[in-house]
Protein backbone atom coordinates (compact mmCIF):
# COMPACT_ATOMS: atom_id res chain seq x y z
CA UNK A 1 0.00 0.00 0.00
CA UNK A 2 0.80 3.70 -0.35
CA UNK A 3 0.83 4.33 3.03
CA UNK A 4 0.12 2.38 6.70
CA UNK A 5 -2.08 3.14 9.23
CA UNK A 6 -1.11 2.89 13.08
CA UNK A 7 -3.56 3.23 15.90
CA UNK A 8 -2.22 5.57 18.90
CA UNK A 9 -3.56 4.98 22.85
CA UNK A 10 -2.53 8.03 24.32
CA UNK A 11 -3.74 7.97 28.17
CA UNK A 12 -2.82 11.59 29.81
CA UNK A 13 -3.76 13.00 33.50
CA UNK A 14 -6.82 15.09 32.05
CA UNK A 15 -7.61 12.95 28.98
CA UNK A 16 -7.42 10.02 26.63
CA UNK A 17 -7.40 9.58 22.88
CA UNK A 18 -7.09 6.96 20.54
CA UNK A 19 -5.87 8.41 17.43
CA UNK A 20 -4.77 6.76 13.63
CA UNK A 21 -2.07 7.32 12.23
CA UNK A 22 -1.45 7.56 8.51
CA UNK A 23 2.41 7.27 7.61
CA UNK A 24 3.82 6.60 4.31
CA UNK A 25 6.46 8.62 2.19
CA UNK A 26 6.55 12.10 2.82
CA UNK A 27 2.88 11.53 4.43
CA UNK A 28 1.95 11.77 8.12
CA UNK A 29 -1.36 12.61 9.06
CA UNK A 30 -3.58 11.71 12.44
CA UNK A 31 -7.05 11.53 13.10
CA UNK A 32 -8.74 11.19 16.40
CA UNK A 33 -11.31 8.49 16.37
CA UNK A 34 -12.19 8.90 20.09
CA UNK A 35 -11.64 11.14 23.10
CA UNK A 36 -12.68 10.45 26.44
CA UNK A 37 -12.04 12.45 30.11
CA UNK A 38 -9.92 10.98 32.80
CA UNK A 39 -11.73 11.91 36.22
CA UNK A 40 -10.15 10.80 39.40
CA UNK A 41 -11.97 9.23 42.20
CA UNK A 42 -11.58 9.88 45.65
CA UNK A 43 -12.12 6.75 47.90
CA UNK A 44 -11.25 5.90 51.39
CA UNK A 45 -8.36 4.34 50.37
CA UNK A 46 -7.23 7.70 48.53
CA UNK A 47 -7.13 9.26 45.25
CA UNK A 48 -7.62 6.83 42.42
CA UNK A 49 -7.45 6.18 38.81
CA UNK A 50 -10.79 4.32 37.13
CA UNK A 51 -8.31 2.21 35.16
CA UNK A 52 -11.06 0.03 34.25
CA UNK A 53 -12.87 3.07 32.73
CA UNK A 54 -10.26 4.01 30.80
CA UNK A 55 -9.61 0.49 29.54
CA UNK A 56 -13.44 0.25 28.57
CA UNK A 57 -12.88 3.58 26.35
CA UNK A 58 -9.58 2.38 25.04
CA UNK A 59 -11.79 -1.03 23.31
CA UNK A 60 -14.35 1.73 21.90
CA UNK A 61 -11.83 3.69 20.42
CA UNK A 62 -9.66 0.88 18.93
CA UNK A 63 -13.07 -0.47 17.47
CA UNK A 64 -13.28 2.72 15.79
CA UNK A 65 -9.79 2.75 15.02
CA UNK A 66 -10.10 -1.01 13.23
CA UNK A 67 -11.58 0.22 10.54
CA UNK A 68 -8.28 1.90 9.44
CA UNK A 69 -6.99 -1.57 9.50
CA UNK A 70 -3.74 -0.67 11.56
CA UNK A 71 -0.66 -2.63 10.89
CA UNK A 72 -0.35 -2.20 14.58
CA UNK A 73 -1.40 -0.11 18.06
CA UNK A 74 0.47 1.15 21.07
CA UNK A 75 0.01 2.22 24.22
CA UNK A 76 1.70 5.32 26.07
CA UNK A 77 0.35 7.33 29.29
CA UNK A 78 1.27 9.19 32.29
CA UNK A 79 4.23 7.83 34.11
CA UNK A 80 4.95 6.45 37.50
CA UNK A 81 1.64 5.07 38.49
CA UNK A 82 0.72 1.56 38.44
CA UNK A 83 -1.31 -1.56 39.23
CA UNK A 84 -0.42 -4.68 40.89
CA UNK A 85 -1.18 -8.22 39.87
CA UNK A 86 -1.74 -11.40 42.33
CA UNK A 87 -0.02 -14.70 41.50
CA UNK A 88 -3.50 -15.26 39.20
CA UNK A 89 -2.70 -12.37 37.00
CA UNK A 90 -6.08 -10.43 38.60
CA UNK A 91 -5.74 -6.55 39.46
CA UNK A 92 -5.36 -6.21 42.88
CA UNK A 93 -7.71 -3.33 43.48
CA UNK A 94 -7.30 0.22 41.97
CA UNK A 95 -3.90 2.31 41.29
CA UNK A 96 -3.48 5.01 43.12
CA UNK A 97 -2.70 8.67 41.40
CA UNK A 98 0.00 9.89 41.78
CA UNK A 99 -1.23 13.36 43.39
CA UNK A 100 -2.34 11.21 46.00
CA UNK A 101 -1.01 12.32 49.41
CA UNK A 102 0.21 8.95 50.78
CA UNK A 103 4.03 9.98 49.68
CA UNK A 104 4.19 12.91 52.09
CA UNK A 105 6.69 12.48 54.47
CA UNK A 106 7.97 8.79 53.01
CA UNK A 107 9.35 9.51 50.23
CA UNK A 108 11.65 12.47 52.82
CA UNK A 109 12.48 9.66 54.65
CA UNK A 110 13.53 7.14 51.92
CA UNK A 111 16.15 10.04 50.76
CA UNK A 112 17.79 10.09 54.07
CA UNK A 113 17.82 6.53 54.31
CA UNK A 114 19.31 6.21 51.31
CA UNK A 115 21.19 9.43 50.84
CA UNK A 116 20.12 11.82 48.20
CA UNK A 117 23.37 12.04 46.32
CA UNK A 118 23.70 7.92 46.24
CA UNK A 119 19.85 7.90 45.03
CA UNK A 120 20.39 10.32 42.04
CA UNK A 121 24.25 8.24 41.23
CA UNK A 122 21.90 5.44 40.85
CA UNK A 123 18.98 6.52 39.18
CA UNK A 124 19.56 10.05 38.37
CA UNK A 125 15.79 11.17 39.21
CA UNK A 126 14.82 14.39 39.78
CA UNK A 127 13.04 14.11 43.38
CA UNK A 128 9.35 14.03 42.88
CA UNK A 129 7.42 12.81 46.05
CA UNK A 130 5.21 10.49 44.05
CA UNK A 131 8.68 8.85 41.95
CA UNK A 132 6.75 5.10 42.27
CA UNK A 133 9.91 4.07 44.71
CA UNK A 134 8.52 6.31 46.77
CA UNK A 135 5.01 5.11 46.29
CA UNK A 136 5.87 1.12 46.87
CA UNK A 137 7.43 2.80 50.39
CA UNK A 138 4.28 4.23 51.07
CA UNK A 139 2.42 0.96 50.71
CA UNK A 140 5.05 -1.04 52.26
CA UNK A 141 3.77 -3.73 54.85
CA UNK A 142 -0.05 -3.42 53.18
CA UNK A 143 -1.84 -6.58 52.18
CA UNK A 144 -2.70 -5.68 48.51
CA UNK A 145 1.56 -5.76 48.46
CA UNK A 146 2.06 -8.60 50.13
CA UNK A 147 -0.41 -10.25 47.82
CA UNK A 148 1.08 -8.70 44.65
CA UNK A 149 3.74 -10.84 42.15
CA UNK A 150 3.49 -8.30 39.62
CA UNK A 151 3.88 -4.54 39.18
CA UNK A 152 2.87 -3.23 36.07
CA UNK A 153 3.30 0.75 34.79
CA UNK A 154 -0.13 2.29 33.34
CA UNK A 155 0.56 1.44 29.54
CA UNK A 156 2.04 -2.40 30.39
CA UNK A 157 -0.74 -2.83 32.62
CA UNK A 158 -3.35 -1.97 29.43
CA UNK A 159 -0.73 -4.08 27.03
CA UNK A 160 -1.30 -6.69 29.28
CA UNK A 161 -5.05 -6.58 29.09
CA UNK A 162 -5.18 -6.91 25.35
CA UNK A 163 -2.21 -9.41 24.87
CA UNK A 164 -1.81 -10.97 28.43
CA UNK A 165 1.61 -10.71 27.74
CA UNK A 166 3.58 -9.13 30.98
CA UNK A 167 6.58 -6.67 30.24
CA UNK A 168 7.80 -3.31 31.18
CA UNK A 169 8.74 -0.54 28.59
CA UNK A 170 11.65 0.99 29.59
CA UNK A 171 11.20 4.71 28.69
CA UNK A 172 8.66 4.87 31.18
CA UNK A 173 10.09 2.31 33.37
CA UNK A 174 13.39 5.17 34.18
CA UNK A 175 10.59 7.27 35.71
CA UNK A 176 9.92 4.97 38.77
CA UNK A 177 13.17 5.26 40.40
CA UNK A 178 13.97 1.45 40.67
CA UNK A 179 15.90 1.84 36.88
CA UNK A 180 20.09 1.81 37.00
CA UNK A 181 20.02 4.66 34.49
CA UNK A 182 23.38 3.63 33.24
CA UNK A 183 23.00 0.19 32.97
CA UNK A 184 19.32 0.83 31.66
CA UNK A 185 18.28 -2.17 33.83
CA UNK A 186 16.56 -2.59 36.99
CA UNK A 187 18.82 -2.06 39.89
CA UNK A 188 17.99 -5.02 43.05
CA UNK A 189 19.37 -1.99 45.50
CA UNK A 190 16.94 0.24 44.65
CA UNK A 191 13.93 -2.42 44.99
CA UNK A 192 15.52 -2.84 48.17
CA UNK A 193 15.61 0.63 49.30
CA UNK A 194 11.69 0.68 48.70
CA UNK A 195 11.24 -2.66 50.55
CA UNK A 196 9.70 -4.07 47.41
CA UNK A 197 10.44 -7.46 45.97
CA UNK A 198 12.17 -7.19 42.75
CA UNK A 199 10.29 -10.14 41.45
CA UNK A 200 7.89 -7.78 40.98
CA UNK A 201 9.48 -6.11 38.79
CA UNK A 202 8.85 -7.85 34.88
CA UNK A 203 11.44 -8.11 31.90
CA UNK A 204 12.61 -4.70 30.56
CA UNK A 205 11.01 -4.07 26.82
CA UNK A 206 12.19 -1.21 24.69
CA UNK A 207 9.84 0.64 22.19
CA UNK A 208 9.53 -0.79 19.06
CA UNK A 209 9.30 -4.86 20.22
CA UNK A 210 6.51 -6.82 19.45
CA UNK A 211 3.88 -7.16 22.52
CA UNK A 212 1.79 -9.56 21.20
CA UNK A 213 -1.72 -10.09 19.50
CA UNK A 214 -5.13 -9.32 20.91
CA UNK A 215 -6.85 -11.78 23.31
CA UNK A 216 -9.61 -14.03 21.60
CA UNK A 217 -12.33 -11.34 23.93
CA UNK A 218 -10.36 -8.07 22.89
CA UNK A 219 -10.21 -8.65 19.19
CA UNK A 220 -14.18 -9.40 18.78
CA UNK A 221 -14.73 -6.38 21.18
CA UNK A 222 -12.62 -4.10 18.54
CA UNK A 223 -12.50 -6.15 15.40
CA UNK A 224 -8.47 -6.20 15.63
CA UNK A 225 -7.71 -9.64 14.70
CA UNK A 226 -4.27 -10.69 14.61
CA UNK A 227 -3.24 -6.75 14.41
CA UNK A 228 -0.05 -6.74 16.70
CA UNK A 229 0.32 -4.72 19.81
CA UNK A 230 3.49 -2.64 19.64
CA UNK A 231 5.32 -1.96 22.80
CA UNK A 232 6.10 2.49 21.94
CA UNK A 233 7.99 4.94 23.88
CA UNK A 234 5.13 4.42 26.55
CA UNK A 235 6.26 7.27 28.69
CA UNK A 236 3.81 9.87 27.28
CA UNK A 237 6.87 12.38 27.77
CA UNK A 238 9.25 10.49 25.80
CA UNK A 239 6.83 9.76 23.13
CA UNK A 240 5.84 13.48 22.89
CA UNK A 241 9.89 13.85 22.54
CA UNK A 242 10.09 11.63 19.95
CA UNK A 243 7.30 14.11 18.23
CA UNK A 244 9.30 17.58 18.70
CA UNK A 245 10.20 19.12 15.03
CA UNK A 246 13.51 19.57 15.71
CA UNK A 247 16.25 19.87 12.65
CA UNK A 248 19.31 20.17 14.29
CA UNK A 249 20.67 18.83 17.57
CA UNK A 250 20.50 22.44 19.31
CA UNK A 251 17.06 22.38 20.49
CA UNK A 252 15.46 22.95 23.98
CA UNK A 253 11.70 21.21 24.25
CA UNK A 254 8.95 21.84 26.32
CA UNK A 255 6.14 19.29 26.48
CA UNK A 256 2.96 21.82 27.88
CA UNK A 257 0.17 19.51 29.08
CA UNK A 258 -0.77 18.79 32.06
CA UNK A 259 2.71 19.31 33.35
CA UNK A 260 5.38 21.51 31.76
CA UNK A 261 8.11 18.88 30.62
CA UNK A 262 11.05 21.48 29.70
CA UNK A 263 14.68 20.49 29.03
CA UNK A 264 16.85 18.53 26.82
CA UNK A 265 17.49 15.32 24.46
CA UNK A 266 21.15 14.31 25.23
CA UNK A 267 23.53 11.43 24.19
CA UNK A 268 23.98 10.37 28.05
CA UNK A 269 22.61 10.95 31.46
CA UNK A 270 24.16 13.91 33.42
CA UNK A 271 24.11 13.22 37.44
CA UNK A 272 26.22 16.18 38.50
CA UNK A 273 26.19 17.57 41.81
CA UNK A 274 25.07 20.60 40.21
CA UNK A 275 22.11 19.10 38.32
CA UNK A 276 20.46 17.19 40.85
CA UNK A 277 20.65 20.08 43.31
CA UNK A 278 19.12 21.69 40.51
CA UNK A 279 16.95 18.73 40.55
CA UNK A 280 17.22 17.99 36.78
CA UNK A 281 15.85 14.35 35.52
CA UNK A 282 17.50 11.59 33.41
CA UNK A 283 15.13 9.93 31.92
CA UNK A 284 15.20 6.90 29.03
CA UNK A 285 14.45 7.97 25.57
CA UNK A 286 14.43 6.48 22.52
CA UNK A 287 17.40 5.47 20.58
CA UNK A 288 19.38 5.41 23.55
CA UNK A 289 18.48 8.81 24.11
CA UNK A 290 18.49 10.81 27.56
CA UNK A 291 15.22 13.20 28.74
CA UNK A 292 17.16 15.51 30.18
CA UNK A 293 14.57 17.76 32.16
CA UNK A 294 12.82 19.12 35.10
CA UNK A 295 8.85 18.60 35.89
CA UNK A 296 7.21 22.02 35.69
CA UNK A 297 3.81 22.22 37.45
CA UNK A 298 2.28 23.23 33.98
CA UNK A 299 -1.16 24.09 33.02
CA UNK A 300 -2.40 22.18 35.78
CA UNK A 301 -2.71 25.38 37.41
CA UNK A 302 -4.89 26.73 34.46
CA UNK A 303 -6.74 23.39 35.01
CA UNK A 304 -7.33 23.29 38.14
CA UNK A 305 -8.57 26.94 38.49
CA UNK A 306 -11.13 26.19 35.88
CA UNK A 307 -12.33 23.52 37.61
CA UNK A 308 -12.43 25.82 41.24
CA UNK A 309 -14.50 27.84 39.22
CA UNK A 310 -16.77 25.06 37.50
CA UNK A 311 -16.06 26.55 33.56
CA UNK A 312 -14.76 24.12 30.87
CA UNK A 313 -11.88 24.89 28.27
CA UNK A 314 -15.08 26.66 26.13
CA UNK A 315 -14.25 29.74 28.80
CA UNK A 316 -10.73 29.76 28.46
CA UNK A 317 -10.51 31.51 25.05
CA UNK A 318 -12.55 34.58 27.06
CA UNK A 319 -10.22 34.24 30.23
CA UNK A 320 -7.10 34.40 27.95
CA UNK A 321 -8.00 37.77 26.01
CA UNK A 322 -8.84 39.13 29.13
CA UNK A 323 -5.43 38.10 30.77
CA UNK A 324 -3.68 39.74 27.69
CA UNK A 325 -5.34 42.67 28.66
CA UNK A 326 -4.21 42.77 32.67
CA UNK A 327 -1.17 44.60 33.95
CA UNK A 328 2.22 42.72 33.50
CA UNK A 329 4.24 41.22 36.18
CA UNK A 330 1.50 42.19 38.64
CA UNK A 331 1.94 38.96 41.08
CA UNK A 332 3.82 35.84 40.18
CA UNK A 333 4.55 32.58 41.92
CA UNK A 334 7.12 29.82 41.54
CA UNK A 335 4.85 27.20 39.93
CA UNK A 336 6.82 24.70 41.24
CA UNK A 337 5.57 25.21 44.65
CA UNK A 338 4.40 21.52 46.21
CA UNK A 339 1.54 23.25 47.87
CA UNK A 340 0.78 23.57 44.01
CA UNK A 341 0.80 19.73 43.28
CA UNK A 342 -2.59 18.27 45.22
CA UNK A 343 -6.24 18.83 43.84
CA UNK A 344 -8.16 21.92 45.37
CA UNK A 345 -8.66 25.51 45.35
CA UNK A 346 -6.24 26.76 42.84
CA UNK A 347 -7.38 30.38 43.13
CA UNK A 348 -6.88 30.66 46.85
CA UNK A 349 -3.78 28.90 47.01
CA UNK A 350 -2.07 31.07 44.39
CA UNK A 351 -3.67 34.36 46.55
CA UNK A 352 -2.44 32.71 49.70
CA UNK A 353 1.11 32.64 47.88
CA UNK A 354 0.99 35.96 46.67
CA UNK A 355 -0.03 37.13 50.31
CA UNK A 356 2.77 35.67 51.87
CA UNK A 357 5.48 36.99 49.56
CA UNK A 358 4.28 40.03 50.05
CA UNK A 359 2.21 40.81 46.88
CA UNK A 360 -1.25 41.80 46.28
CA UNK A 361 -3.36 38.84 45.01
CA UNK A 362 -4.90 38.78 41.40
CA UNK A 363 -7.76 41.13 41.57
CA UNK A 364 -9.96 39.16 38.82
CA UNK A 365 -9.82 36.44 36.83
CA UNK A 366 -7.87 37.60 33.85
CA UNK A 367 -5.16 38.69 35.91
CA UNK A 368 -4.48 35.48 38.06
CA UNK A 369 -4.53 34.03 34.77
CA UNK A 370 -1.98 36.60 33.23
CA UNK A 371 -0.37 35.64 36.60
CA UNK A 372 -0.28 31.70 36.29
CA UNK A 373 0.98 32.10 32.50
CA UNK A 374 3.89 34.66 33.52
CA UNK A 375 4.84 32.45 36.08
CA UNK A 376 4.97 29.48 33.64
CA UNK A 377 7.10 31.37 31.17
CA UNK A 378 9.34 32.56 33.67
CA UNK A 379 9.87 28.79 34.78
CA UNK A 380 10.24 27.40 31.16
CA UNK A 381 13.20 30.06 31.48
CA UNK A 382 14.67 28.95 33.91
CA UNK A 383 14.51 25.38 33.54
CA UNK A 384 15.82 25.89 29.59
CA UNK A 385 18.67 28.16 31.03
CA UNK A 386 19.73 25.50 33.63
CA UNK A 387 19.37 22.34 31.97
CA UNK A 388 22.27 24.19 28.80
CA UNK A 389 23.83 25.34 31.63
CA UNK A 390 24.56 22.04 33.10
CA UNK A 391 24.53 19.85 30.40
CA UNK A 392 27.33 22.53 29.19
CA UNK A 393 24.75 22.89 25.46
CA UNK A 394 23.70 25.64 23.61
CA UNK A 395 19.96 26.52 22.77
CA UNK A 396 19.33 28.32 19.99
CA UNK A 397 15.37 27.24 19.10
CA UNK A 398 12.75 26.20 21.76
CA UNK A 399 9.97 23.42 20.70
CA UNK A 400 6.97 24.01 22.34
CA UNK A 401 4.59 20.82 21.64
CA UNK A 402 1.45 19.69 23.50
CA UNK A 403 -1.70 21.26 24.49
CA UNK A 404 0.09 24.06 25.42
CA UNK A 405 1.20 24.70 21.73
CA UNK A 406 -2.45 26.44 21.37
CA UNK A 407 -1.69 28.82 23.82
CA UNK A 408 -0.51 31.89 22.37
CA UNK A 409 0.10 34.02 25.45
CA UNK A 410 1.95 31.23 27.35
CA UNK A 411 4.33 30.69 24.11
CA UNK A 412 4.48 34.54 22.88
CA UNK A 413 5.85 34.65 26.73
CA UNK A 414 8.43 31.66 26.79
CA UNK A 415 9.77 33.28 23.68
CA UNK A 416 9.87 36.71 25.63
CA UNK A 417 11.63 35.53 28.60
CA UNK A 418 14.30 33.31 27.00
CA UNK A 419 15.04 35.33 24.41
CA UNK A 420 14.88 32.82 21.40
CA UNK A 421 12.18 32.00 18.87
CA UNK A 422 9.51 29.11 19.94
CA UNK A 423 8.25 26.99 17.45
CA UNK A 424 4.91 25.83 18.67
CA UNK A 425 3.15 22.47 17.55
CA UNK A 426 2.09 19.41 17.25
CA UNK A 427 -0.03 19.64 19.68
CA UNK A 428 -0.35 15.98 19.67
CA UNK A 429 2.95 15.33 19.47
CA UNK A 430 2.73 12.33 21.87
CA UNK A 431 0.45 10.29 19.58
CA UNK A 432 2.44 11.41 16.79
CA UNK A 433 5.39 9.64 18.50
CA UNK A 434 3.04 6.56 19.56
CA UNK A 435 2.53 6.46 15.63
CA UNK A 436 6.08 6.61 14.42
CA UNK A 437 7.80 4.66 16.89
CA UNK A 438 5.42 1.81 15.62
CA UNK A 439 6.31 3.22 12.18
CA UNK A 440 9.41 2.34 12.31
CA UNK A 441 8.88 -1.22 14.10
CA UNK A 442 6.88 -1.63 10.68
CA UNK A 443 9.60 -0.54 8.54
CA UNK A 444 7.02 2.34 7.15
CA UNK A 445 10.12 5.15 8.57
CA UNK A 446 13.49 5.43 9.51
CA UNK A 447 15.47 6.83 12.38
CA UNK A 448 14.60 9.52 15.10
CA UNK A 449 16.05 12.31 12.18
CA UNK A 450 13.62 11.04 9.65
CA UNK A 451 10.62 10.66 12.02
CA UNK A 452 11.46 14.43 13.10
CA UNK A 453 12.26 15.45 9.52
CA UNK A 454 8.74 13.62 8.57
CA UNK A 455 6.80 15.64 11.64
CA UNK A 456 8.15 18.83 10.54
CA UNK A 457 7.34 18.67 6.36
CA UNK A 458 3.77 17.42 7.71
CA UNK A 459 2.22 19.12 10.70
CA UNK A 460 1.30 22.84 11.49
CA UNK A 461 4.01 24.72 13.15
CA UNK A 462 4.06 28.25 14.23
CA UNK A 463 7.28 30.06 14.97
CA UNK A 464 6.68 32.74 17.64
CA UNK A 465 10.22 35.58 17.60
CA UNK A 466 11.23 37.29 21.15
CA UNK A 467 9.32 40.90 21.36
CA UNK A 468 10.01 43.22 24.01
CA UNK A 469 12.76 44.36 26.12
CA UNK A 470 14.17 40.56 27.74
CA UNK A 471 15.32 42.13 30.57
CA UNK A 472 11.94 43.15 31.89
CA UNK A 473 11.87 39.32 32.25
CA UNK A 474 14.79 39.30 34.19
CA UNK A 475 13.69 41.69 36.77
CA UNK A 476 10.61 39.53 37.17
CA UNK A 477 12.63 36.43 37.61
CA UNK A 478 14.68 38.02 40.32
CA UNK A 479 11.46 39.14 41.92
CA UNK A 480 10.31 35.90 42.56
CA UNK A 481 13.41 33.80 42.84
CA UNK A 482 12.84 32.19 39.59
CA UNK A 483 15.78 33.21 38.01
C1 LIG B 1 3.36 13.91 31.89
C2 LIG B 1 3.97 12.94 32.89
C3 LIG B 1 5.30 13.40 33.40
C4 LIG B 1 5.35 12.69 34.70
C5 LIG B 1 3.96 12.93 35.20
C6 LIG B 1 3.46 11.98 36.23
O1 LIG B 1 2.11 13.48 31.49
O2 LIG B 1 4.10 11.65 32.34
O3 LIG B 1 6.38 13.15 32.53
O4 LIG B 1 6.34 13.16 35.57
O5 LIG B 1 3.15 12.87 34.03
O6 LIG B 1 3.41 10.68 35.74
Amino acid sequence: PEHRSFAAVDLGASSGRVVVGRVGAGELSLGEVHRFGNEPVRLPSGLHWNVLGLYREVLRGLRRAAEARPVSVGVDSWAVDYGLLDGTGALLGDPHHYRDPRTDGVAEQVVREVGAAELYAANGLQFLPFNTIFQLAAARGTPRLAAARTLLLIPDLIGYWLTGSIGAEVTNASTTGLLDVARRSWSGELAAAAGCDPALLPALREPGERIGEPLPEVAAATGLEGTAVTAVASHDTASAVVGVPAAAADFGYVSCGTWSLAGLELAAPVRTEAARRANFTNELGVEGSTRFLRNIMGLWLVQETLRTWELDTAALPGLLARAAAAPPFAALVDPDDPRFLPPGDMPARIAAYCAETGQAPPPDRGALLRCVLESLALAHRRTIRGAARLADRDVRVVHLVGGGARNELLCQWTADALGLPVVAGPVEATAIGNVLVQARAAGAVGDLAEMRGLTAATQELRRYDPVGDERAWTAAASRIGLE
